[in-house]
């Protein structure tokens, strides 16, 4: 039991959480080394949305509006941290959502889909098919899906995958905390933000822009930008940290 007065509490809170998401087969147990890594760079950060991040959650609920065929790709950590915030976000941009693990198994899979089925999200199936050019199992994709989605949504995504959705052409959303991952470096945008933060933005940004705004924000950004916003403040925060 954590104590409500616990400085860390609500971190506490989120890997019991994610611990429990383990047990019964959502979360991989990798998936909390994945987790780590991420509370690391958000701790680094100051745990807050920096103004970078802000613009480039603006510009994501942008390029979802504007796309044709936007999907949002959901893992195992995603599921368990966010399903609620999936499904208010697939309600305001209209995205097929997809799942697509990296430590696939055919019944964490159905755990999943039925885990985000039961929190309101409307899932893509069908009949998986090898679409990506990766020897992994993550080139596993539906063609109805990820196979024809032109902006992709990838929270906590694996960069190999990243590069290869990119590399075909697709608009690659990322979000992801390691401003210096291969996937924050290979995305189109990178939201280098915690999830669970960076989602309700994206969703209320989906909501309120208006069309003529959506198509000039979609227009054209450089994405060192968003990179060296979250480098800097990190760069910030370690020069005053004894301060
Ligand atoms: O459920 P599966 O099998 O698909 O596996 C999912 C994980 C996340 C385990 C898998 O995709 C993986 O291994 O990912 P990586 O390569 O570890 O990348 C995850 C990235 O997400 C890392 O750069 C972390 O810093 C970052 N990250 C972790 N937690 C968060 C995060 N970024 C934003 N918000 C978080 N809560």
């Amino acid at each position: 039991m954590i104590p409500k007065d616990h400085p860390r509490y609500h971190s506490l809170m989120v890997r019991e959480r994610l611990a429990r998401c383990a047990e019964g087969g959502i979360l991989s147990l990798e998936g909390l080394t994945a987790h780590g890594r991420g509370e690391a760079f958000d701790y680094l950060m100051g745990e807050r949305t920096l103004e970078s991040a802000y613009l480039a959650e603006k510009i994501a609920a942008a390029l979802l509006r504007c796309a044709e065929r936007p999907v949002i790709s959901v893992n195992g950590n995603t599921a368990a941290l966010a399903a609620g915030q999936i499904r208010d976000l697939q309600e305001a941009c209209g995205a097929a959502v997809e799942v697509n693990l990296f430590h696939h198994t055919g019944e964490r899979h159905q755990r999943i889909t039925t885990y985000l089925r039961k929190n309101g999200v409307k899932i893509l199936e069908g009949t998986a098919e090898r679409l990506l050019p990766l020897s992994h199992s993550r080139a596993l994709c539906l063609r109805e899906g990820i196979g024809s989605a032109d902006v992709i949504l990838v929270p906590l995504e694996d960069g190999d995958r990243c590069g290869a959705l990119a590399g075909m052409g697709k608009t690659v959303i990322a979000i992801d905390l390691n401003p210096l991952s291969r996937t924050a470096r290979s995305a189109t945008l990178t939201i280098v933000d915690e999830l669970t933060r960076a989602l309700p933005v994206i969703t209320r940004f989906c909501r309120d822009l208006d069309p003529d705004q959506a198509r000039s924000l979609s227009g054209g950004f450089d994405n060192r930008v968003f990179l060296a916003g979250a480098l800097q403040e990190i760069r910030r925060r370690l020069e005053h940290a004894l301060d």
